[in-house]
């Protein structure tokens, strides 16, 4: 059996969060490995001779090593394409161009907008730095308008590239749901075709997997 493929990062990251949903429906096995990002261990010369911004996630396979997400996404699904969830990333140039089109708009048009929210609501109070006030207004009022195009889009059609949940539905798993544990799952509720959609997106048996490795048992006491 081949060894399984390493992904370097927390799992609480929403970029690995995004790696770690892609495996999962793809059935590869993988082995999470810890980068303690509060020790600043991701900017050190070890890390970033894997990733050169100093960011995760890394990721490796073979010997060979991927960063950015959606670029390790689009692999994992090409490599795996005979096993797991086959249709993830299409299978013909059509499917795969719509697929690819959501997916350059949750990284060009909703990612934007929704990391500065998932930063200035969840991570900065944890973090005690102090919340932009400014920032999060603007930035609700981007990601209402990229919302009410995808509303438009998921009245016509189940997901966004078509009749299945592909990579362009996953994508948006981990910003979406960091926002909708705060005020601005709102955004999503209040458009009925966003709020279904994001109903199905994230009941997910993968994605549920993915929380959970989020957030392990707490250990027995003694
Ligand atoms: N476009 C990159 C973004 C990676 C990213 O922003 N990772 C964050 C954690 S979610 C990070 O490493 N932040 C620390 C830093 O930028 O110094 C990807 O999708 O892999």
């Amino acid at each position: 059996m081949a060894a399984p493929v390493k992904l370097y990062g927390p799992p609480f990251s929403t970029a690995v969060a995004r790696v770690m949903v892609t495996l999962l429906e793809k059935d590869v096995p993988f082995q999470l490995l810890p980068v303690n990002m509060a020790k600043g261990e991701h900017k050190k010369p070890d890390y970033l001779k894997i990733q050169p911004f100093g960011q995760v996630p890394a990721f490796q396979d073979e010997g060979v090593t991927i960063f950015e997400s959606r670029a390790i996404s689009r692999y994992v699904c090409d490599k795996y394409a005979n096993q797991g969830n086959r249709g993830l990333f299409g299978t013909n140039p059509l499917e795969k161009a719509s697929i690819d089109q959501w997916l350059e708009a949750e990284g060009q048009n909703f990612n934007p907008p929704s990391s500065i929210l998932v930063f200035q609501l969840t991570f900065a109070p944890r973090m005690k730095i102090k919340q932009d006030e400014n920032l999060i207004e603007q930035n609700e009022a981007k990601l209402a308008s990229v919302l009410d195009v995808y509303d438009r889009r998921l009245n016509e059609s189940k997901y966004l590239a078509g009749d299945d949940f592909t990579l362009a539905d996953l994508s948006h798993l981990p910003n979406a749901q960091y926002l909708n544990g705060t005020d601005d799952g709102e955004l999503f509720r209040s458009r009925k075709n966003v709020e279904r959609w994001w109903g199905e997106v994230s009941s997910r048996e993968s994605w549920k997997k993915v929380l959970e490795m989020q957030s392990p048992p707490a250990p027995k006491k003694a």
